[in-house]
């Protein structure tokens, strides 16, 4: 059976990482048997959470196992999509994953009242003072890979800017549509939801939550996916 390496749920998500909710609804479509288990950074092919195990082959990045779940298992996860509904969804794919992405890391782990809530959750069993010292350091560094990725030099209002037109450019494609391309969910869909599922809890509420109350078409498609997918949500 095939292994997926994440963190484990967090903050009323059934993962704390939408790349690993991403792998997990790319196993459901693919209708896939699989089992979620904590993963080590450290162990990680590359670093970062997800990674994979399927019969031996260790296999790193949400793209990569899609790709590899499609060649292995002789499916497409998006058959049905002409060649430009295709181009449609990487475009979007990467512009959640490269783009919003970021903004999503400025508001949990550098915008002081959500990184209380971050911290208070990511490092609860570690013990005084290692607690605040990791929280520190952690947050620096999403300041620094924040800085170096060019997102963490705009103002917040620049950056709430930027995610505006993100959210309000997917409400757009959605439209009245079921899902993003059509009337069934496919991979953009796996990669696109876990991040307005993100933005829409609310675990945190504040300017980003609000953009997307404005979109009344995508708290209606968050409905949709999480009905389709019937994820057990975890506990707070
Ligand atoms: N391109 C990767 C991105 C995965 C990723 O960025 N994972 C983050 C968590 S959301 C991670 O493991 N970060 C740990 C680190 O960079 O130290 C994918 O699609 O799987």
């Amino acid at each position: 059976m095939i292994t997926i390496y994440g963190f484990g749920p967090a903050f009323g998500l059934s993962d704390a990482s939408p790349f690993v909710r991403k792998t997990e609804i790319l196993l459901k479509l693919a209708n896939l048997p699989y089992q979620k288990r904590t993963g080590k950074l450290r162990l990680a092919p590359k670093g970062k959470l997800p990674y994979i195990e399927d019969q031996g082959v260790i296999l790193s990045d949400s793209t990569f196992i899609r790709w590899h779940l499609e060649k292995t298992y002789r499916i497409d996860l998006d058959a049905g999509l002409s060649s430009q509904q295709r181009g449609v969804a990487w475009a979007l794919e990467k512009l959640v994953e490269d783009h919003l992405y970021w903004a999503l890391v400025q508001r949990a782990w550098r915008d002081p009242a959500n990184y209380r809530k971050v911290a208070a959750v990511l490092f609860k069993k570690l013990p005084w003072p290692l607690r605040p010292l990791v929280s520190y350091l952690a947050s620096r560094q999403a300041g620094q890979r924040l800085w170096v990725q060019g997102m963490g030099r705009h103002t917040p209002d620049e950056q709430l800017a930027l995610v505006r037109n993100t959210v309000a450019s997917i409400a757009a494609i959605l439209g009245d549509q079921a899902f993003m391309l059509g009337a069934r969910p496919s991979t953009v869909d796996a990669a696109v939801y876990p991040f307005m599922e993100s933005m829409t809890s609310d675990y945190f509420d504040d300017r980003f939550t609000a953009i997307m109350r404005s979109h009344p078409n995508l708290l209606r498609y968050v409905a949709a996916m999480r009905a389709q997918i019937d994820f057990d949500l975890p506990e707070r």
